[in-house]
């Protein structure tokens, strides 16, 4: 089946009078000429990486003021993260010999079968995306091959009574645990897995997905909207509320687009657009005279609450990629006016005040990465200046001689750091910069589809080969 293009918006009459709708500081921000800034970024990312290769190679995670090493999945067990996650990072900057170098330690050192309980979710975003996108990058077999044992062993967390994976699964004795499952970790699997799929003929993998994706959107309520949790075994809500867009439902939705885009499967976007106008319809709330989502009884509306994650800035991109410019924007803004007041962004805010309820910084790249799809769409210089302001807050804020840092409180002076780089920052927040301002060869445009966790899953070009 053939999948989705991106479809660029004709210029709206909003983009072209960018600089004189834009709110709040952004439009002032002076921006250098796009490949100095380009080189900056991948500069910045590089003192990231070294952080990471000289203190903690083959670990997860570094604690980059410490000199400290994280497992992320199982305490004294490595699966090399931060390698996996970097691969194609790496590889759209040009850093040929840094691919080469990790992609001969996951041959060396990558244990699909540790006797360890991973987080099934997790270990499809950040290590199945991973390996994929490095053997999309590389076209290194040794990669496909880890993958596919990985993910077989991933697959008894599928085997419930209603296809809904369990949270965790234990590598090597296929044991699971973890019945209540955030919606996030019913479906953000069918981007990774159909792509498995595809590459190996093997069916067992995007049936798997699809089964989860089914037995999900069959528990819609009368307003057509799902819940937060879901027992594995019973089908019954373990938590009714409707939080979309904040985790942990956030990927449920954009995987619903993203497989369709990448697999082209019809299901997957016609669910996608009856619950993006469930939540529109329900959730949406523009009182303060910004877009936000209200959390909601799915089976009445009635109002439960007003806090807004910083991941739910990832919809703005993902309203855009549906073809809704409109909302995309406006939550975008929504978004930017709360950078306009803090210098990075707080984890979560309660939307009527922006009031921050969650003062720590995770790194995260959310906000940048709805700045990188929406740019791509548009093309207005808006999104690149709001993006650069971002890079320029992560910069003067979370950087430190061993790299790059979370924050335990962005509302204090100085910021209070802590002591963290997430391996996700090496899939995410620099790529998405660094695509916005490099125009890179290696990267198509165009039909480029990347997963929730930034691993480029169809676009990778390798010129030359
Ligand atoms: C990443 O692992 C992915 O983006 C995921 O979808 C949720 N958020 C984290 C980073 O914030």
């Amino acid at each position: 089946m053939a999948a989705a293009a991106l479809t660029p918006w004709p210029a709206s009459a909003a983009d072209r009078t960018a600089d004189a709708s834009d709110p709040g500081p952004a439009r002032t921000t002076a921006l250098p000429p796009d490949h100095r800034v380009a080189a900056e970024i991948r500069s910045e990312f590089l003192h990231g990486w070294r952080g990471y290769t000289q203190v903690a190679w083959g670990y997860d995670e570094v604690r980059p003021v410490s000199g400290g090493r994280n497992d992320f999945f199982a305490p004294g067990r490595t699966f090399g993260l931060s390698i996996v996650e970097a691969l194609d990072t790496l590889y759209v900057m040009g850093e040929d010999a840094e691919v080469a170098r990790g992609c001969d330690w996951i041959e060396a050192h990558f244990d699909p079968a540790q006797d360890a309980d991973v987080h099934v979710f997790e270990a499809v975003i950040r290590l199945v995306g991973g390996l994929l996108a490095g053997y999309l990058a590389t076209g290194r077999k040794r990669l496909l091959d880890r993958c596919r044992e990985f993910t077989d062993r991933l697959l008894p967390a599928f085997a419930s009574p209603t296809g809904i994976p369990y949270t965790h699964v234990n590598l090597r004795t296929g044991a699971v645990s973890g019945s209540s499952v955030p919606l996030a970790e019913v479906g953000t699997n069918v981007m990774e897995f159909g792509l498995l799929t595809r590459l190996t003929g093997d069916r067992r993998y995007l049936d798997a997905s699809m089964r989860a994706y089914r037995a999900a959107m069959a528990r819609r309520t009368s307003l057509g909207l799902l819940g937060t949790s879901i027992d594995a075994e019973t089908g019954r809500w373990t938590d009714p509320a409707s939080v979309a867009p904040n985790p942990p439902v956030d990927s449920f939705y954009e995987y619903l687009w993203g497989g369709w885009a990448l697999l082209g499967d019809r299901r997957l976007r016609d669910w996608y657009r009856s619950l993006t106008s469930a939540i529109l319809k329900h959730q949406a709330d523009t009182g303060t005279g910004h877009l936000w989502f209200r959390q909601v009884d799915p089976a009445t509306g009635r109002q439960l609450g007003t806090s807004q994650s910083e991941l739910a800035s990832f919809y703005a991109g993902l309203l855009g990629k549906g073809g809704d410019p409109r909302h995309a924007r406006a939550y975008y803004e929504s978004w930017t006016a709360v950078l306009d007041r803090y210098p990075v962004l707080p984890e979560g805010i309660d939307y009527r005040t922006l009031a921050a309820t969650d003062t720590g910084n995770q790194l995260r790249p959310e906000y940048v990465n709805s700045s990188f799809d929406l740019w791509r769409l548009t093309r207005d210089p808006y999104y690149k200046r709001t993006a650069y302001r971002y890079f320029t807050g992560m910069r003067d804020h979370l950087r430190v001689p061993g790299g790059y840092t979370i924050a335990a409180d962005v509302t204090a002076s100085p910021m209070r750091l802590g002591d963290l780089t997430p391996a996700y920052w090496f899939a995410e927040n620099p790529k998405y910069l660094y695509l916005i301002f490099a125009d890179s060869p290696r990267f198509d445009y165009r039909t480029g589809v990347l997963s929730t966790e930034g691993k480029i899953l169809k676009g990778l070009r390798r010129p030359g080969r």
